[in-house]
């Protein structure tokens, strides 16, 4: 079965949906709710029912230094990116991974190495984050949907924690995959090869480009988002992009991606954003921008996102109508 997706994007957003950051959080009636409970902010992070009706809670603050791969485009208010999501274990519709993503337990939090790797080990979450100073990065966000969204993400180049794990020269791929546990994801709609998977070839990953997310906005992940840690390509469209991932595998074939076994023809391997291979479904020449603008504006689709100047070396040689 071919569970089809993104059929028809999704229409005009309302202004009203478009808040400030702060005004969203509305820190100061969530502090008096919580003080009237008499608890504090972080028991009200772990009480259902409370900490959903809004979407996005208060997070962890993450400290963060400057980063020289910042876009100027003009950024998506926090209160977009974080509720109009592609999260399909928590729902197949935009709005729902922001409805339903609190079921995820974000603590605790191991990531597993494996395969063809020196240093195999389970890491804790905390430990991870630790591991490199993050920095703030402006991206661009290229959904496979033709719609995008500028985001500021927060964590340190993957390749520094792969070289850490001292990977064998055999190995040529880096599969991550997803929490698909029914603790955490209870609804997980049928008909998906779960958990999530995805993929770099060794040298993308290396890119330092790529980033091993962990917040956005200054604070940690909200779960919709992919809490606590996800992968950020951002010259490649969003999919490539696993959520909450639980386990990094070293390995000398392409692994397998699921929305590759979903439908091989519109979801390939490398899946660089490229305004000249057209999706089977719709063109890829240009993109609706979710930003601070009061309406999407429609705006040309880059070659490799606008990132071809650090990756497109990565592809000499590469047929990237057959290599999509
Ligand atoms: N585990 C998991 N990761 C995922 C997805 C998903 O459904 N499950 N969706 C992908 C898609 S299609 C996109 S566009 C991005 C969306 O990331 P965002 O919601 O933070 O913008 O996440 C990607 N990572
Ligand atoms: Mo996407």
């Amino acid at each position: 079965m071919v569970v089809r997706r993104g059929g028809s994007l999704e229409g005009r957003i309302a202004s009203s949906e478009i808040t400030p950051h702060e005004a969203f959080l509305n820190r100061r009636s969530f502090v008096a709710g919580a003080a009237a409970l008499g608890v504090g902010a972080l028991a009200l992070r772990q009480v259902p029912g409370l900490i959903h009706s809004g979407a996005v809670h208060a997070q962890q603050k993450l400290a963060t230094v400057a980063s020289k791969y910042n876009v100027p485009d003009a950024q998506t208010p926090f209160a977009k990116a974080t509720t109009y999501n592609n999260y399909y274990e928590f729902g197949t519709d935009k709005s729902d991974p922001a409805k339903n993503a609190h079921t995820l337990q974000t603590r605790p939090w191991t990531v597993e190495v494996s395969g063809l790797v020196k240093k195999k080990q389970t890491i804790d979450i905390d430990t991870m984050m630790k591991y490199r100073p993050m920095e703030s990065r402006v991206y661009r966000h290229r959904c496979v949907e033709a719609w995008s969204m500028v985001i500021p993400w927060d964590g340190y180049s993957l390749g520094e924690f792969i070289s850490a794990m001292d990977p064998l020269p055999s190995a040529k791929y880096v599969q991550f995959l997803s929490d698909d546990s029914n603790k955490d994801m209870p609804d997980k709609p049928g008909g998906f090869n779960w958990p999530y998977s995805e993929g770099l070839r060794m040298d993308e990953a290396m890119n330092p480009l790529c980033l091993l997310t962990f917040g956005c906005y200054g604070e940690a992940l909200p779960n919709q988002n992919g809490a606590p840690v996800r992968v950020v390509s951002p010259w490649k469209y969003g999919f490539k992009n696993g959520k909450s991932i639980v386990k990094i595998v070293f390995t000398d074939k392409q692994p397998h991606t699921l929305w590759n076994d979903m439908a091989a023809n519109e979801y390939g391997f490398y899946s660089n954003v490229n305004p000249n291979v057209d999706h089977p479904r719709w063109s890829q020449a240009h993109e609706r921008r979710i930003d601070s603008s009061t309406f999407p504006r429609t705006v040309p689709t880059l070659m490799f996102n606008g990132y071809g100047d650090q990756v497109a070396s990565l592809y000499t040689g590469m047929d990237l109508k057959k290599n999509f």
